[in-house]
């Protein structure tokens, strides 16, 4: 049979229909909302390089338009997207202060998911060309279908998510995301506005030789953090390791995750909790981490695992290969 030499993100949703365990066409909708706001914030966030020319945030461009600041402007372009496409119930976002509930009274479209998203994480390394992100999470609504959303919806473990994937805006723009079966990445073909598969069934090499922490927080980490970062660099087997760190979680986890590596935001003096969220970062990274057969955790147990409180909480995160996870863990509860 001829094979096709690259699938679109479409007919790889139809073909991959019976892997996922709710209906493939709700899916299809969603990802495509998603889809559709990932070029708009791809092209938005491709120009913003003609700084001198479009203006700064907050300023009028030359047109005459006022300059949003991009993170606005991509939690606006997902939430519009989503809110259009009527499978949304509620939408969670770090640019909100509280959750969105979208009430569709049409009884052919009682919404049953809920989205969280970081519009646009890393979005402070735009004005120096650094590779942005966005990150997003997917789970089935947990009260009554038909009824406003609650805080209950939101506030679920990371096990139950349905979907979860990010969109990578680099050399190239990736779209990579899991719906519980393993985890594929589609470049974006900007002349055709088509996400081609590129990547299919990525996994994370069960170890690697890239640690990614801000190493300026040294002082501040916890005893264990701080002897693992030293195991790192000493000279002894496979080690020293390479530091590379650039600002991005997106951008860091997604090379880690083809080359080997770990990813660490520790708790530390400054920061009790460390800074990613646990709702619309770790949980969705966690996810995919473990579905490419990586790990996810606090430092002490499975980020999905953890049974959320607020709808911005945070925690600490170690995330990427399994065995560099699990040497941090044992250093940390030593
Ligand atoms: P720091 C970006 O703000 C972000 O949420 C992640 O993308 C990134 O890894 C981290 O924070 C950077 O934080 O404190 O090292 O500058």
């Amino acid at each position: 049979m001829f094979e096709k030499q690259h699938l679109t993100l479409g007919e790889f949703i139809i073909a991959n229909q019976d892997s996922f365990q709710y209906s493939s066409g709700e899916l299809s909708r969603l990802l495509n909302g998603i889809r559709l706001a990932a070029k708009v914030v791809n092209h938005e966030v491709n120009k913003a390089g003609l700084v001198d020319i479009i203006g700064t945030a907050g300023e009028m461009n030359i047109q005459g338009e006022n300059q949003q600041k991009l993170d606005v402007l991509a939690n606006e372009k997902f939430i519009q997207t989503l809110k259009n496409r009527e499978i949304v119930c509620g939408i969670a976002s770090e640019e909100e202060d509280d959750f969105i509930s979208i009430n569709s009274f049409d009884e052919n479209h009682q919404n049953k998911y809920i989205v969280l998203i970081d519009p646009l994480d890393g979005s402070s390394n735009i004005d120096v060309n650094v590779s942005v992100g966005t990150i997003f999470s997917i789970y089935r609504r947990v009260t009554p279908v038909g009824t406003p959303v609650t805080l209950k919806d939101f506030l679920q473990p990371g096990k139950n998510q349905i979907a979860a994937g990010y969109i990578i805006y680099g050399t190239s723009t990736m779209l990579v995301y899991t719906t519980g079966n393993g985890v594929n990445g589609f470049t974006l073909n900007p002349a055709l506005g088509t996400f081609y598969l590129s990547h299919p069934d990525m996994k994370y090499p069960e170890t690697g030789k890239i640690y990614s922490v801000n190493e300026g927080n040294y002082i501040h980490f916890p005893q264990g953090v701080k002897d693992y970062i030293k195991y790192c660099q000493m000279e002894e087997g496979d080690r020293p390791y390479t530091s590379r760190y650039i600002g991005s979680l997106v951008s860091d986890f997604h090379r880690n995750m083809i080359k080997g590596g770990i990813y660490m935001y520790p708790k530390s003096s400054v920061a009790q909790n460390g800074k990613l969220r646990l709702l619309y970062e770790c949980n969705p990274m966690a996810f995919l981490a473990e579905q490419a057969g990586g790990k996810a955790s606090n430092g002490f147990r499975p980020i999905m695992e953890i049974e959320p409180t607020e709808l911005h909480e945070r925690v600490p995160f170690f995330c990427g290969s399994k065995k560099m996870v699990e040497k941090v863990e044992e250093f940390i509860q030593a």
